[in-house]
């Protein structure tokens, strides 16, 4: 065959191809049968076999994967994928309609159904798939486009110029996901809890010839950057997605207010079992981009948005002893150890009781049959006890008086619903801190996880934070112990050693001073700097910081007031771990409070998303640069506001650097 007549014939082949795809895994109505399909297929293969200069990565014989990638790369989205707030009842919608109301006159929302996979962001570059890449923490994510690829609703081709942002869920349809775990119980293979996680570990496959055999699939429902084409509305948007051959769910409704929307609600939820994908609840967009563009976004989501829940599933089984487990605070846990049952797609053998009063409230008894569910549906809780299905054996839980591991007597303080272990030498407490100060968040030692602490403690290597740090002068009789060798010893010494670097608001973290989270111990390193200025600080000059309260103030002031804490201090101290933090002018808080001016062409975003990015950070973005400005952000070909600005001596900051700062910020928030 000619050249010519080749390269026609392939370009034929591939649009002949491309819609019966469409029309097969998009309309889910073929026009021909699978041989007339596999023809077509297996001409365009020796085709492109004898002409291989009109290779085409986009071509529908390069989807079958096969690509073995060393890992993903790390993609930062232009645009932060957010989540939606959530909604439980119709009080809660009215809530947000309410909301909505009071800045948009007359709103009408899309309901969609909200499909339980993992949140996807696809690109297309001139009508050609270029990156598939995940949600991740929101502002980066992983590209994985090589397994997107695979998904043979995907178009890899859009009649459509420029750049197309789209988002939507890939997931496993629930046929899909019975079948591979057949085939996984048959070879023995551990199997996926739910369709969920099976699709996102067919996502996370290094061998996209895995993923395209896990028969995955995706909506769209969101088209990024609708308004740059004249879009005006969401239901618009899509359609427009539908006409590109893009697969969206066709359970879509218009509502004009918010009893339509819960009537929705109530047909989608008798439809939920029957439809052949998971889903977890219900998105309510306002439809209107401009009303959407005015409502903007909080820091985690977007005010024009939110996602009603459905209720957790519940079920019954029998729960067989109440058990105490003690923080690292001393603070006492009751859990229900359950006869084993599955819920929400894993099985259940433990559930939070929550403390003593919960247990009364709820009359929950050892040997009651209670009803359990998934709170957030992840972390199980009993919901209730059938009091009617007792026979006599259930009697009230009495709370126990003492400890469960250092049998010292246990303390209620006033105001206080929990118990508390008050003895400092409780092992349970002393290994919980030392799991606490090695974790990541804290000192981040991570061959030093939870398993080896408890280990070492029982074997007299561990029984204060200080002997992390006095480990390596014992390294022969840790030889001794099974399953340590020179290697793994050593490198357990070198991340401990590394620790000690770690900045003063991870040991301050690490520390477990009660109510002293990640975010109040940043703060706290940040305004004291120095661990001695901190320990002299009082509960006035601590309740005077912005975000510290009058407990929290109180806790550190305790904390430090004890003589074995300072000792502590002093030891490690001693042991040379780093107690001091540099100022930081150049963070996340430095646009709060702050007057900024944005000024030039931005690349990265749009004008209006840099200002609302800003405006969630807490600065007062301004049009005009004056004395009063603190912060100038130019893009580029920028004119008189930043000659001024630098005139005026007023500081100034590029597009790039703005963008690693709010990426750093989103990060950590
Ligand atoms: C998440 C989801 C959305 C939709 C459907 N399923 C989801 N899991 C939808 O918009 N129809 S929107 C969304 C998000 O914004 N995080």
């Amino acid at each position: 065959m000619e050249k010519e007549q080749a390269e026609k014939r392939i370009t034929e082949l591939r649009e002949i191809i491309n819609r019966l795809s469409y029309e097969y895994y998009v309309l889910d109505h073929p026009s021909v049968d699978d041989r007339e399909y596999d023809r077509y297929y297996q001409e365009l293969l020796q085709l492109e076999e004898a002409f291989p200069q009109f290779a085409d990565a986009n071509s529908p014989t390069q989807r079958v994967g096969g690509t073995v990638l060393e890992g993903f790369s790390k993609v930062t989205h232009k645009r932060m994928m957010l989540s939606l707030g959530n909604a439980y009842n119709l009080e809660d919608l009215e809530a947000f309609d309410q909301r909505v109301r009071n800045e948009v006159e007359h709103p009408r929302y899309v309901c969609e159904l909200k499909i339980d996979g993992l949140a996807m962001s696809i690109l297309y570059q001139n009508g050609r798939f270029v990156q598939a890449v995940t949600r991740g923490d929101g502002t980066v994510g992983e590209d994985v486009s090589a397994n997107v690829k695979t998904i043979k609703s995907i178009p890899m081709n859009i009649d459509m110029s420029g750049e197309v942002e789209l988002r939507g869920e890939v997931y496993m349809p629930k046929r899909s996901f019975e079948q591979l775990n057949e085939q996984r119980a048959q070879n023995g293979e551990d199997l996926f809890a739910n369709p969920r996680n099976a699709a996102a570990g067919s996502i996370r496959q290094l061998d996209s010839a895995i993923a395209a055999s896990r028969r995955l699939d995706a909506f769209w429902y969101y088209f990024v950057n609708a308004s740059e084409y004249g879009i005006l509305t969401h239901h618009e948007a899509m359609d427009k997605m539908d006409q590109l051959h893009i697969r969206t769910n066709q359970e879509r409704q218009l509502c004009e207010n918010i009893q339509q929307v819960w009537e929705y609600i109530q047909t989608m939820s008798e439809k939920r079992n029957s439809l052949p994908y998971e889903i977890d609840g219900i998105v309510i967009k306002l439809d209107q981009l401009s009303d959407q563009e005015h409502m903007g976004y909080t820091v985690k989501t977007p005010r024009w948005a939110i996602a009603y829940k459905f209720p957790a599933e519940e079920v019954s089984t029998k729960l067989l002893n109440i058990v105490l487990t003690v923080g690292r605070t001393g603070r006492i846990t009751p859990n229900a150890v359950l006869e084993p049952v599955r819920v929400a797609g894993t099985s259940v053998s433990a559930a939070t009781l929550h403390n003593e009063d919960m247990i009364k409230q709820k009359d929950v008894r050892i040997n009651d049959t209670v009803i359990i569910r998934k709170a957030g549906d992840i972390i199980p809780e009993v919901v209730r006890s059938l009091s009617e299905k007792r026979d006599g054996t259930q009697a009230p839980y009495v709370f126990p008086s003492n400890c469960p591991i250092c049998d010292s007597k246990l303390v209620r303080f006033p105001d206080e619903a929990a118990h508390y272990c008050i003895n400092q030498d409780c092992p349970a407490r002393v290994v919980e801190s030392m799991i606490h100060f090695a974790s990541r968040d804290a000192m981040d030692i991570d061959t030093l996880g939870d398993k080896k602490i408890e280990y070492f403690h029982k074997h007299g290597f561990l029984n204060t934070i200080e002997d992390i740090y006095h480990l390596h002068e014992r390294k022969d009789e840790l030889l001794e112990l099974e399953g340590f060798q020179e290697k793994s010893v050593q490198k357990l010494f070198d991340a401990i050693e590394a620790s000690k670097t770690k900045p003063l608001e991870d040991l301050i973290f690490g520390l477990g001073i009660r109510q002293v989270g990640k975010k109040a111990a940043k703060l706290l390193a940040k305004r004291y700097l120095q661990i001695d200025a901190l320990m002299e600080a009082d509960e006035e000059a601590l309740t005077a910081l912005k975000d510290i309260g009058e407990i929290t103030a109180k806790s550190v002031v305790a904390f430090f007031a004890e003589e074995r804490n300072q000792r502590l201090i002093a030891h490690l101290r001693s042991l040379g771990l780093n107690m001091t933090t540099e100022k930081d002018t150049a963070l996340e808080s430095s646009f709060t409070g702050k007057t900024v001016v944005l000024t030039g062409t931005l690349t990265q975003l749009t004008r209006k998303e840099a200002k609302a990015i800003l405006e969630r950070l807490g600065a007062n973005v301004s049009g005009s640069v004056s004395a009063k400005t603190d912060l100038v952000i130019y893009g580029e070909a920028a004119g008189s506001k930043l000659t001024k600005a630098q005139q005026l001596n007023v500081a100034t900051m590029n597009e790039a650097t703005f963008m690693e700062e709010v990426n750093q910020y989103e990060n950590e928030s």
